[in-house]
């Protein structure tokens, strides 16, 4: 997949994309990441990408003409892209979301700053706007970062043949179990005995419950729409009959 970010800030993208998973998949071909600088697409006098509100009022807005131009440039190198602004407005980012964007061959990212875009701009050249929470941040940069690491894991390829996109958090709806690594006991706190009994259907049926106990507990929210089987149920009602018993 071709991912293209427009931004002012290119340079905050580099340690980021070349690390860890993200890292190798660029190494491997199977994730094209670029940044686009907007500035050398602005045709004022000192390359400026933003200017002063129209009405009045603080701050400053980004200016129509340099996004446009960039947007056209890079759009014509990636037919068919979808083209997303990060932006509060937008669609929640989700698993969801996340999975579906990761069928494109394309993805160009557009980064606000200051008070936002000039309207014009996204009403010409946005498909659609995506927001990754309920927060104020300075710049879109690092929510762009957040969706291209998000979409990445389901690239076919990406988290290497072993692990699965479906197996981790929230996938089916639920909160990881706990894990535990080497040494079997660290400050007088053992991995629990089950982990080191070979028994993988016990081993298996405990990480279930485990998964229960903390989305019951930290993320009850995500509880009421997890597919939960009848099994799961009884485990549930088990925990709450064992935490009100005094
Ligand atoms: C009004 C939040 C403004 C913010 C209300 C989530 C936030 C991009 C996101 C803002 C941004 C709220 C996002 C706000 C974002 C232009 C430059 C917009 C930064 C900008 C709740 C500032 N997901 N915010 N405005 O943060 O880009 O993607």
């Amino acid at each position: 997949m071709k991912i293209n970010i427009l931004t002012i800030f290119p340079e905050m993208f580099s340690g980021v994309f070349s690390n860890s998973i993200l890292g190798r998949a660029v190494q491997n071909g199977l994730l094209e990441i670029t940044c686009t600088d907007i500035r050398p697409f602005s045709q004022s006098k000192h390359k400026n990408t933003d200017d002063y509100p129209f009405g009045g009022g603080a701050g400053m807005v980004m200016m129509a003409q340099p996004i446009l131009d960039a947007m056209a440039a890079v759009s014509a190198s990636m037919p068919g892209a979808r083209r997303i602004y990060l932006g509060p407005r937008g669609k929640r980012l989700s698993t969801s979301l996340a999975r579906s964007l990761s069928r494109e061959s394309g993805l160009i990212l557009l980064c606000g700053h200051y008070e936002g875009v000039d309207q014009r701009a996204l009403d010409l050249c946005v498909d659609e706007e995506i927001s990754i929470g309920d927060y104020i941040l300075t710049g879109g940069e690092i929510a762009a970062m957040v969706l291209t690491d998000c979409v990445s894991r389901f690239i076919p390829g990406v988290l290497g043949s072993e692990d699965s996109p479906e197996e981790e958090s929230f996938s089916d709806g639920l909160l990881e179990y706990p894990q535990y690594t080497r040494p079997r006991v660290i400050r007088d706190l053992s991995v629990p005995e089950v982990l080191l009994s070979g028994d993988h259907a016990k081993i298996k049926a405990w990480r279930r419950a485990e998964s229960l106990r903390a989305t019951a507990r930290f993320r009850p929210d995500l509880l009421e729409k997890a597919q939960l089987s009848d099994r799961d149920r009884a485990v549930l009602k088990e925990m709450v009959s064992c935490s009100s018993e005094s």
